[in-house]
């Protein structure tokens, strides 16, 4: 009745930006990423019928409510998959560093789903983990594989269709992700509210809509190919397109901040002088930068000789989920 999951962070090249159905997590559309090595979350679950109420620890301390609200609220979900009435103890330690601009989410979600499903002795396929760690947090449902990893958005109402499935393993191209942290000041918007605001208001949005497959086709044929221009001017110009769509919000937000600027700058200047990298951003302030392996050291210590970039931390693909003992 315990088991302990692992699952590793991921980084969207095309964005899931928009639900359609929020209280499933449909995506309006579908995403690609890739698992990174660095950053994961180890989730362990023990249910137990003495219990009245599920108990999260989470770094070796009691959740604050708010997490455990969260928690417990996803865990409902997976009873009812289940057939189950325990609650349990759960136990999570994320070695993902708060400010490091990677959603924790991804990984908690993905792990905590796979770990409460081994400790409940349920055999599960790829697919059906994935569904149920999409219903914690969208992205989470591309934790569940290594490498490159394609969410299909799905056509079914009931959710049963849209899933993760595996492009490439971490092991079949090795690129470098080079994630910049850079000095915060302002307070952000969640991407749950932005996404959510975006969708109601951007008028951008149904453009959008309307080239985000076609984003999604090209990065597909670059991986396949392993064309690192052909993917590298793609998700660049996703990143772009979705942070349109929040600038033309009503209110308006963005993500950015002037330290963002100086990366996306020095990205085009390593461009200039014939060094390939590509750049993408999430929900907040931090930039994410894709080299091949042979300019991780050029790009390295370029990006880390800007004034406003506080710490450059490397990535690689890395591994789906996985089960302890670790
Ligand atoms: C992504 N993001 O594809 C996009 C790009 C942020 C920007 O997935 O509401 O934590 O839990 O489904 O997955 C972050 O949003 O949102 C995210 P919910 P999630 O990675």
């Amino acid at each position: 009745m315990e088991a302990t999951a692992r699952a590793h962070t991921n980084i969207a090249l095309i964005k899931y930006w928009g639900k359609r159905d929020e209280k499933l997590f449909l995506p309006m559309n579908s995403s690609l990423s890739i698992t990174l090595d660095r950053f994961y979350t180890t989730t362990k679950v023990a249910f137990d019928s003495a219990l009245k109420a599920d108990v999260f620890f989470l770094n070796g301390k009691p959740a604050i409510d708010a997490e455990t609200t969260k928690i417990s609220r996803f865990m409902d979900k997976i009873r009812a998959f289940a057939g189950e009435k325990r609650y349990a103890y759960i136990e999570s330690q994320n070695e993902v560093p708060i400010a490091a601009g990677l959603a924790s989410s991804a990984s908690g979600m993905a792990a905590l789903a796979a770990a409460a499903v081994k400790a409940l002795g349920i055999e599960v396929d790829g697919r059906t983990l994935s569904i149920l760690a999409r219903q914690g947090s969208g992205s989470a449902c591309r934790s569940i594989y290594g490498g490159f990893v394609e969410w299909q958005k799905g056509e079914k109402a009931d959710g049963s269709d849209s899933h993760a499935v595996p492009l490439l393993s971490e092991d079949d191209w090795d690129l470098s992700i080079l994630s910049c942290l850079v000095e915060s000041k302002q307070k952000k918007v969640s991407s749950r509210e932005g996404m959510k605001r975006t969708v109601s208001t951007s008028p951008f949005y149904k453009a959008w809509l309307e080239t985000v497959e076609t984003d999604l086709a090209a990065a597909k044929s670059a991986i396949a190919a392993r064309d690192f221009t052909m993917l590298g001017r793609v998700l660049e110009a996703n990143a772009l397109k979705m942070h349109a769509t929040t600038i033309s919000a009503n209110p308006p937000f963005l993500y950015w901040q002037s330290a963002t600027l100086d990366v996306m700058q020095e990205v085009a200047l390593l461009r200039e002088r014939g060094i390939e990298a590509y750049f993408t951003i999430d929900a907040g302030p931090n930039v994410k930068v894709l080299c091949e392996r042979k300019d991780e050291e050029t790009v390295y210590h370029a990006l880390s000789a800007i004034p406003s970039v506080r710490e450059v931390l490397v990535c690689h693909p890395g591994p789906g989920i996985q089960y302890g003992p670790f």
